[in-house]
């Protein structure tokens, strides 16, 4: 059984084996900590924008559907989560980033909610800092499956198989911090093909931030992709004219033009620090995660409780990855 306030996850692989670990309540938002509470379920909200923690103002109608909303994003239990008083948490020096928040019941994301523009708290002041309590998950395994997630350097690509339309695709990653994958490099493709290589996720067909457009291959920033950074599998593109969507094979990390017919999307979240700054170890079982100032380090754990997250392959019995906390 996991330690102190762990979970225990289970994580499928392909053959139908899982891993099982114990983990940190896991949170595919980085982007938002409570702070000042007295266990970590509880605190001051905080949001991370522009490099930069802030607070949420709870000017407008700040209630308990929005604690919920922020409870889910964290991955606590949102259910009889509860708001606290404004600046209960003690109060934050720097920026306060939102207001007016208004979230819909039963919302999964703060970030999904309407709200201020960021920065546009004129009139706020820290004593109406937002907090929340949360509940703490139980204990039992359960069925909550991370997902998939890969860092490299400063920047960390996740899949979400969460959105429905091709439209709302980039819309679902920015609603995390970030952006549909768009690849700036061949280095950048290389790394891309070795996450796919080296993730034990079911194979799946995922979104890139490219469309087929007359004549050729854009980003959704309008700028064209660069046939130096294209990898295509052996027999693709197909047919541009009829697979308008730039995909990639998560079993062969290659590329396919494919319709929108999808079954996921992979976002791209850049952090203001990167391994190297914290000094992550380079093992074969090493990686890191930048947004959580931690990298896998397995030479480093040599018990429970010295990491947050310890795999064991149910299959094989053994276990092959540590996490290791630098903070
Ligand atoms: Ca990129
Ligand atoms: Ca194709």
């Amino acid at each position: 059984m996991c330690p102190g306030s762990y979970y225990v996850y289970q994580l499928p692989l392909i053959s139908g084996c899982h891993y099982t670990y114990c983990g940190v309540p896991y949170s595919w938002n980085r982007n938002i900590r409570l702070v000042g509470g007295s266990t970590p379920y509880e605190g001051r909200v905080e949001v991370f924008y522009e490099n930069e923690w802030g607070t949420i103002c709870n000017r407008g109608n700040w209630n308990n559907l929005h604690a919920e909303a922020v409870c889910e994003t964290l991955g606590y239990e949102s259910n009889g989560s509860r708001v606290a008083g404004g600046g209960s948490f003690g109060s934050h020096s720097g920026v306060i980033w939102l207001s007016d928040v208004d979230c819909d019941e039963g919302e999964m994301s703060l970030f999904r909610c309407r709200h201020s523009d960021w920065g546009d708290t004129t009139g706020c002041t820290h004593s109406q800092d937002a907090g929340v309590i949360c509940r703490k998950k139980s204990l039992d395994i359960g069925t909550r499956v991370p997902y998939f997630e890969k860092c490299h350097e400063n920047t960390c690509y996740i899949e979400d198989p969460s959105f429905t339309t091709v439209q709302s695709a980039r819309q679902t990653c920015q609603s995390i911090g970030g952006d549909v994958v768009l690849v700036d490099t061949t280095e950048e493709s290389t790394i891309l093909t070795e996450i796919c290589l080296n993730s034990s996720f079911t194979p799946r067909m995922l979104l890139l931030g490219g469309t087929y457009n007359t004549d050729q291959w854009v980003w959704f920033t309008g700028e064209p992709v660069n046939p130096s950074v294209m990898s295509w599998a052996v027999g693709q593109p197909e047919d541009p004219s009829t697979q308008p969507y730039l995909c990639i094979d998560t079993s062969t990390g290659l590329w396919h033009d494919c319709t929108s017919d999808l079954q996921g999307v992979l976002c791209e979240i850049k952090y203001p620090i990167s391994c190297s700054e914290l000094g992550c170890c380079s093992g074969k079982n090493s990686s890191c995660k930048v947004e959580l100032r931690s990298c896998y380090c397995d030479e480093h754990c040599t018990k429970a409780g010295d990491c947050c997250e310890d795999y064991v392959d149910t299959c094989r019995g053994t276990k092959n990855v540590f996490l290791k906390q630098l903070l």
